[in-house]
């Protein structure tokens, strides 16, 4: 989406560290990126490889998008694809309204659990256009003949992947187009997309 030089970047760093002497320093996540420059790169201040590209957010030229790592072919899918929320969302051990963010259902057909696990989504802007890409690698377990549910969010229990509180989803309040793909090793993927419409991420609906 945006390209900052490691030029740029050192002046930003600078110019920040003569500024607040007191805080330039402070990096919660250990990336070189000070936490108060981390919004201007839209990325994380919690998290050192914002969009999980391997390179992190210091090093990377746009620490908010990952090139596409789903692999082309594969045995067929024995899973796929069921609910993909971007609002409405409900707690599922409380049955509560729950803060809107990207959940996605994966239901497992197969005699096999699932797992090793790729997840690859997209985030377009519908005003701007803007694009951002994540990639993660949850460690979570389909069973044979069971469903999980991917929760991009605060949450830290298997399958709650980290959310960027700096990223389009968060910070825009323009539509979105949201699409997800999710590939098992050895297994062709699986995709669906989503559109959030307009309004921020409630706390609750
Ligand atoms: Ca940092
Ligand atoms: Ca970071
Ligand atoms: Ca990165
Ligand atoms: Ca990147």
């Amino acid at each position: 989406m945006k390209t900052i030089t490691s030029i740029t970047l050192a002046a930003l760093v600078l110019s920040a560290g003569l500024a607040h002497a007191q805080t330039a320093t402070a990096d919660m996540d250990g990336d070189g990126v000070p936490d108060i420059s981390e919004p201007l790169l839209h990325s994380d201040p919690m998290n050192p490889d914002t969009d999980g590209d391997g390179l992190n957010d210091l090093a990377d030229s746009d620490p908010v998008t990952a090139a596409d790592p789903i692999t082309a072919g594969g045995a067929a899918a024995p899973y796929r694809l069921g609910e993909i929320l971007v609002e409405n969302n409900v707690d599922p051990a409380t049955h509560r309204d729950a803060p809107d963010h990207l959940e996605v259902q994966i239901l497992n057909d197969g005699a096999a659990d699932l797992s090793g696990l790729t997840v690859f989504y997209t985030i377009t802007d519908a005003d701007s256009g803007a694009v951002e890409s994540y990639v993660y690698h949850p460690a979570l377990v389909v069973a044979a003949g069971g469903e999980a549910r991917l929760h991009v969010d605060e949450g830290t229990a298997p399958g709650h992947l980290r959310a960027n509180p700096n990223s389009l989803y968060v910070t825009r309040l323009a539509g979105k187009h949201i699409a997800v793909a999710v590939q098992a090793d050895g297994f062709a993927a699986v995709r669906g997309t989503v559109e959030k419409d307009p309004g921020g991420a409630e706390t609750a609906d």
